[in-house]
């Protein structure tokens, strides 16, 4: 079976002000589709691979090769971060997920303040995570395409929130400052979403 690039879930200029249409074309057309089209290429070259989903194939990673790894992880971690933003998104998160957050963190504010360190102490290229890993909420960051459900990841866990930290990701808006754009993500996030992963998650 051949993997499909999934349409943005909103237009691209749907995010504005906070990412920028350009970015977002650029970053969905370009780089999310160069994943497709590479994990499309590398599992052709191995017949013997059957595949069912991503998740599958993320779950042991190690079993494949460097391509795999790095383009299969592309196109699960984009397909998640597309689902997880939303135009007027951001606000104090809802439903359990919220209450859950606040239990585990001490506020929204604290947690918020842990997240983006995790994002911008990440060195280089890779992504800041919000997991459930053994029942609680953590967060975590990987390197490159590498995500929680990844059998080589660090920490382990299910996804609830990703946020990309590479520099395809804001550079044309923030250049090097990486902060803003963090600080831009919480505008942007769909708690409803999110606590619809948390739900299947725990
Ligand atoms: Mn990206």
């Amino acid at each position: 079976m051949a993997f499909e690039l999934p349409p943005l879930p909103y237009a691209n200029n749907a995010l504005e002000p906070h990412f920028d249409a350009q970015t977002m074309e650029i970053h969905h057309d370009r780089h999310h589709a160069a994943y497709v089209t590479n994990l499309n290429n590398a599992l052709a070259t191995t017949p013997t691979l059957t595949v069912k989903s991503i998740e599958e194939l993320m779950v042991d990673v190690s079993k494949y090769g460097a391509a795999v790894r790095n383009n299969g992880g592309g196109h699960y971690n984009h397909s998640l971060f597309w689902k997880i933003l939303k135009p007027n998104g951001g606000g104090e998160p809802t439903g359990r997920l919220g209450k859950d957050i606040a239990a585990t963190f001490g506020s929204f504010e604290k947690f918020k303040e842990e997240f983006a360190k995790a994002a911008v102490s990440r060195f280089g290229s890779g992504w800041a995570w919000l997991i459930v890993t053994e029942g609680k909420l953590a967060i975590s960051s990987t390197p490159n395409q590498d995500n929680p459900i990844m059998d080589v990841a660090e920490v382990k866990g299910i996804p609830i929130l990703a946020l990309d930290v590479w520099e395809h990701a804001y550079y044309l808006k923030y250049q090097n400052k990486r902060a803003d754009y963090i600080a831009a993500f919480w505008n942007l996030i769909n708690w409803d979403e999110a606590n619809v992963l948390y739900a299947a998650a725990n």
